[in-house]
């Protein structure tokens, strides 16, 4: 597999030289300052193209182009924003940057309640903790039946936890869930937005109505209005799987498990519709065989994360070194290097650790535990290559 990392542009204190140092080959980003929705120029691509290049690195791979939030819930300017989208497609398939990641999760992408769970080691990992989601969605959001969606045991010992959580761990909580994994990827509510639990809960109303059915009928018709220009420029497509891989906030999801992965592979059945094969967000969910389902995708997996989670017997989900967890990161380098041995593969989050613990980072993506991910991985592959 082709060795990418994700790289946060020209301000990202992580720099390209630093990357060919440790075996990189191939870059992952995004024009991360040009607001949703917007188009991507050909001349903001050939600069961030360029400057990469320079470094003797390639853009392989862009992450995320992000999906408007009309275009999820089908708003009146969908298509307006799915032209927008078209252009910018075109663009970088004329730069020669032709796979895409994006994901089709509703109001928030990746959802994490602690962004410093120190492990009995000392680093630190990201963590789901259901307790403390379910404090947010019934103490903080007040949503309206979100009761339902939460065990007994886990709305008691919710409300054990009003009675004595400070304002400073609530407004930790907020950040954690809603502020501080989201910004960075250009989510919907970014560091300094005012009141960001009332815009927040705006958001969700959007999505009022919206089920399962609906939403992946908007999906279709995205992929279906896209894939002539993937076809013409020759760009692939690889949604990343929701993360976590199960229902939150009342949202309907629809990229958890191997039948949401068949569904949208076969509704538009085109070779540019595509996977990325997130290890990490796919094996947060108990109900995944992630092996299996990478036997299963391979084919259609346009770009690969490789992480790997440990679900808890209470359910909540932690993020374990890249040789542990659910994620059995050895066998799936095996199927991905006999499948394609230049796929691009990024080391996705990895543990905090030693003199990165007091920098600042975007969480998951600190230097020093990634690097040893990747080292960790270009291990593995050197050794599955040895294997007949
Ligand atoms: C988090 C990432 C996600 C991912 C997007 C892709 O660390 O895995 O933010 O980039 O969901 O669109």
């Amino acid at each position: 597999m082709e060795r990418t990392w994700r790289w946060f542009g020209k301000k990202d204190q992580i720099t390209l030289e630093m990357l060919r140092q440790i075996g990189v080959e191939g870059i992952v980003t995004a024009l991360h300052d040009v607001p949703n929705g917007e188009v991507w120029s050909p001349e903001a691509i050939k600069d961030l193209k360029d400057y990469i290049e320079k470094a003797g690195l390639r853009w392989s791979v862009v992450e995320s182009l992000p999906v408007s939030e009309s275009i999820k819930y089908g708003g009146a300017d969908r298509a307006q924003l799915i032209e927008n989208y078209k252009i910018s497609l075109k663009n970088l398939g004329e730069a020669g940057v032709k796979t895409v990641c994006y994901n089709f999760m509703p109001v928030i992408d990746w959802i994490r309640t602690d962004l410093k769970k120190r492990n009995a080691d000392g680093s630190f990992s990201l963590y789901f903790d259901r307790v403390q989601f379910a404090y947010f969605d019934v103490h903080i959001l007040k949503r309206a039946g979100a009761e339902k969606d939460y065990s007994a045991e886990e709305l008691t010992r919710a409300a054990e936890w009003d009675k004595t959580i400070t304002e400073a761990e609530k407004d930790q909580l907020i950040e954690a869930i809603i502020i501080k994994t989201q910004g960075f990827v250009n989510g919907n509510i970014k560091e300094g937005d005012k009141n960001p639990v009332v815009l927040f809960k705006k958001l969700l109303a959007l999505y009022d109505g919206i089920n399962k059915e609906q939403l992946r009928a908007n999906m279709k018709y995205f992929l279906e209005a896209i894939m002539p220009t993937c076809e013409k420029y020759g760009v692939n497509m690889c949604v990343h799987p929701d993360d976590p891989p199960f229902a939150v906030l009342g949202l309907p999801r629809i990229v958890t498990n191997a039948d949401d992965i068949d569904w949208f592979l076969k509704a538009v059945d085109n070779p540019h519709n595509g996977l990325t094969f997130c290890a990490g967000s796919l094996s947060a969910g108990i109900h995944n065989d992630v092996p299996a389902m990478a036997r299963r995708f391979a084919g259609r997996t346009h770009f690969v994360h490789l992480r790997s989670t440990q679900v808890e017997p209470n359910g909540n989900v932690l993020e374990t070194s890249h040789l542990a967890g659910r994620g059995h990161i050895v066998e799936l380098v095996r199927i991905f290097e006999k499948e394609n041995p230049t796929l691009p593969m990024r080391v996705d989050h990895a543990q905090l650790m030693l003199d990165d613990i007091h920098k600042t980072y975007n969480p998951g993506y600190s230097f020093l535990g990634r690097m040893q991910a990747l080292a960790q991985v270009m291990g593995i592959m050197a050794a599955v290559k040895t294997e007949k």
